[in-house]
């Protein structure tokens, strides 16, 4: 097999080429290509080295996939010991994306120079992991203990300029980037300028206090995460230990952080991310359909939101609503969602302006004559939708993808109001519709291949994370939530209070819980949800006889400063409100629930395993192409912690035998109506294997 590395004497210096795409990776074969060529190197006429890639980036990282295998010399620390210690100059040249290990080869080396594109980082906290190859000891020493820190917990790159000004490039090249290295390299030796060791550098000392200051506020930032704080702890032996040990004691605490199951959980994110955005059946060279300008209609929140995404990815978008008032009304919240991003210094005014002059208004169906996609915002009402979309197929061009942004009707139902149902697909974005990552793109029965695969790739453009999910009500997300949501206010009705609910799932790890979450979105979404349902098909009625209740006295959550709590006006802190413990008392009593003392264990418990029990009979209908698709949807759509992996990830972790042990005993206790295993969940728990290890099974 040939080497992923090559070496070559240009004139007096060494080149040492990666090419392992995609991403230049740190397999076993490139570490020990680096190695031979530095050896080489130590024994040839070169008076410097360079190490340059070929292919979209320099090495991104340690290549995952050999993660939890045996491994292989040589270490990457190792490697880049040997490359610091090489008798000759080496040269990093960056393109592309510098990350993890790639970085840590690059601050081996004794200069680094790069592209002005070029992205630098260290991501592995990410992967719930540290750097794992000096990076921790070589990084502080480089650019400082508190720009080191910042770095490595964020595990955001930085732009070469950025870089540039931390020390940690040495120099920002023009044009080609390897022959602008070459003629660098030529300066340096010309100059015979000084070699530096990272590892022989001082690392300048932090104020007494400041990192024990540090962990404090990073433990807020990052709950219940353990990579974090033993970044801190390897800085902290940079800064007071010699760098031999201070290699050692990161060796440790990466070892430590690999076999923790939040970093297997992190690492399962990652692939799944990766996996949700093929489709199976969909044939790679599926031709796309051209998409430069998008209709969106309704310009409330969510349609002004899904508005602002293709504005701000180059494209036109033409926002529609009934009138001149509600357009303003949408062009306001567009205005302040600009503003904010602003603020928050996540774009230049400039951009800002330029994203903005690419959104239009119309109150005419016309102006869809010529657009490329037209995703529906209105009122969830079915009716309603079909109506929009028997219009939509009267003005839009033949070829035009119709959309529908619904969160629970049925996508089969509005395609079939046109003549082009294999046009029509959902496309269902979560609020904040320009900030929140996951897009589930709902496959009607009748939607084309390249329809899909267009709105797939078209997903990507936008910066979405895109899941596939059948038709059902509620799809992927909604569907499962409807019992986590369910087992929420029975908790609540059984006697824990909403503060008690929410303190359990967020101690647990959930970003909110589900009460304050209610709140957040407005307890009148659901409950107009419901009464557009057949009383059979609304639930559990005791489930919701609060949240009702709550919506008759007015108290619609966040937006009318009270729901399940009240909301400070100016901070919007929520505090439990007295009136709303009296409500429940007097609900449970009406419904002749008995009160009682719920544990933790018990909350946390019913909601996940409901979670996950739907979750399994949506694999088993095949509503969801594979388990690390709904790991997405949780993660990137309902504030699910990644590092506990997702739903499916979490019940293949405690143990699915754990998880039908536990949902068999809350079927005797609570009911069947609501507590009857997944037939999957008992047929993988007989047959003992793990939901991944199903999913590898069927090919995914
Ligand atoms: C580390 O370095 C530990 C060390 O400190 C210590 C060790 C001792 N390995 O994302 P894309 C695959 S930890 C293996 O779609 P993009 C990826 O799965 C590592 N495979 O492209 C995908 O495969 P497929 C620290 C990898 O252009 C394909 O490449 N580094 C790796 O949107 C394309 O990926 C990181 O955490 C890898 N390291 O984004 C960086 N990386 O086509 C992780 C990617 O079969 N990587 N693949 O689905 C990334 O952030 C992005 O992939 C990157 C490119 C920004 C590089």
């Amino acid at each position: 097999m040939t080497s992923p590395v090559s070496y070559e004497l240009v004139d007096e210096i060494g080149v040492i080429t990666v090419d392992n795409p995609p991403v230049n990776a740190l397999s076993h074969a490139v570490r020990q290509g680096i190695h031979d060529a530095i050896a080489a190197a130590q024994e040839d006429a070169s008076k410097a080295v360079l190490i340059v890639c070929e292919g979209r980036t320099f090495i991104a990282g340690a290549d995952i996939t050999e993660f939890g295998k045996p491994p292989k010399e040589p270490h990457l620390p190792d490697l880049c010991n040997t490359i610091e210690a090489s008798s000759k100059r080496v040269v990093a040249a960056l393109h592309g994306t510098a990350l993890g290990g790639g970085l840590e080869v690059a601050l081996s080396c004794h200069d680094r120079c790069a592209v002005p594109g070029a992205k630098l980082g260290l991501p592995e906290v990410k992967l719930g992991l540290l750097p794992g190859a000096g990076g921790t000891q070589r990084l502080p020493r480089l650019i400082g203990a508190s720009a080191a820190l910042d770095l490595m917990t964020s595990g955001n790159p930085v732009d070469a300029g950025q870089a540039a000004k931390l020390g940690l490039v040495d120099h920002v090249v023009d044009g080609e980037l390897r022959d602008a290295a070459l003629a660098w390299c030529r300066e340096l030796i010309a100059k015979d300028a000084e070699r530096r060791r990272t590892s022989e550098l001082t690392v300048e000392d932090v104020p007494a206090g400041a990192l024990e200051e540090y962990r404090k506020a990073l433990a807020r930032r990052t709950r219940g995460q353990i990579a974090p704080q033993k970044i801190v702890d390897c800085v902290e032996a940079a800064l007071t230990r010699p760098f031999a040990e201070g290699l050692q004691i990161e060796r440790e605490k990466f070892l430590e952080c690999m076999q923790s199951p939040q970093s297997a959980a992190l690492r399962h994110m990652f692939f799944a991310e990766r996996e949700a955005a093929k489709v199976r059946g969909l044939a790679s060279d599926t031709p796309l359909r051209e998409m430069n300008k998008v209709g969106v209609i309704g310009a409330g929140t969510m349609g002004s939101g899904i508005a602002m995404n293709f504005a701000n990815a180059g494209m036109q978008a033409v926002l529609l609503e009934v009138d001149d008032e509600a357009l303003g009304r949408g062009f306001g919240i567009i205005d302040r969602n600009y503003q904010g991003g602003v603020k928050r210094g996540k774009m230049s005014e400039e951009q800002a302006l330029a994203c903005r002059g690419r959104i239009s208004g119309t109150t005419d169906y016309e102006s869809f004559s010529d657009v490329d996609l037209v995703i529906e915002a209105v009122f969830e009402n079915l009716e309603l939708k079909q109506e929009v979309f028997a219009k939509l197929d009267a003005v839009c061009r033949q070829g035009t993808i119709l959309a529908t942004n619904t969160s629970y009707q049925d996508v089969d139902r509005i395609a079939a109001a046109t003549k082009r149902p294999q046009d029509v697909i959902g496309l269902h974005f979560f609020s904040p519709a320009h900030i929140m990552k996951l897009l589930e793109v709902v496959r009607a029965e009748k939607t084309a291949d390249d329809v899909l695969a267009t709105c797939m790739a078209l997903a990507k453009k936008i910066r979405k994370t895109p899941v596939v999910s059948g038709v059902c009500y509620g799809f992927i997300g909604n569907r499962m939530l409807g019992h986590y949501a369910r087992e929420a206010q029975l908790c609540v009705i059984e006697g824990a209070t909403p503060e008690q609910v929410d303190t359990a799932l967020e101690e647990w790890g959930m970003a909110m819980g589900p009460l304050a979450v209610f709140d957040l979105a407005g307890l009148d979404v659901g409950y107009k949800a419901r009464q557009g349902l057949p009383e059979a098909e609304r639930g559990d009625p005791r489930a919701f006889r609060v949240a009702d209740a709550l919506v008759e006295m007015g108290r619609l959550g966040q937006k009318t400063g009270a729901g399940f709590y009240r909301y400070d006006p100016k901070i919007r802190q929520r505090s439990s409100d007295p009136e709303v413990q009296t409500l429940i008392e007097r609900e449970a009593a009406l419904l002749g629930v008995e009160q009682r003392e719920i544990d933790s264990e018990e909350i946390v418990d019913r909601l996940m395993f409901a979670l996950v029990n739907e979750g399994i009979n949506i694999l088993d209908e095949g509503i969801a192409q594979r388990p690390g698709d709904i790991d997405v949807v949780y993660v990137y759509g309902y504030g699910f912690p990644a590092w506990r992996g997702g739903p499916m990830h979490y019940a293949d972790a405690v143990g699915l035998a754990h998880v039908l042990q536990r949902i068999r005993e809350f079927e005797q206790r609570f009911g069947p109506e609501n507590w009857t295993p997944a037939p999957l969940l008992e047929k993988l728990v007989e047959s003992g294997i793990t939901l991944a290890e199903w999913a590898k099974s069927k090919g995914n």
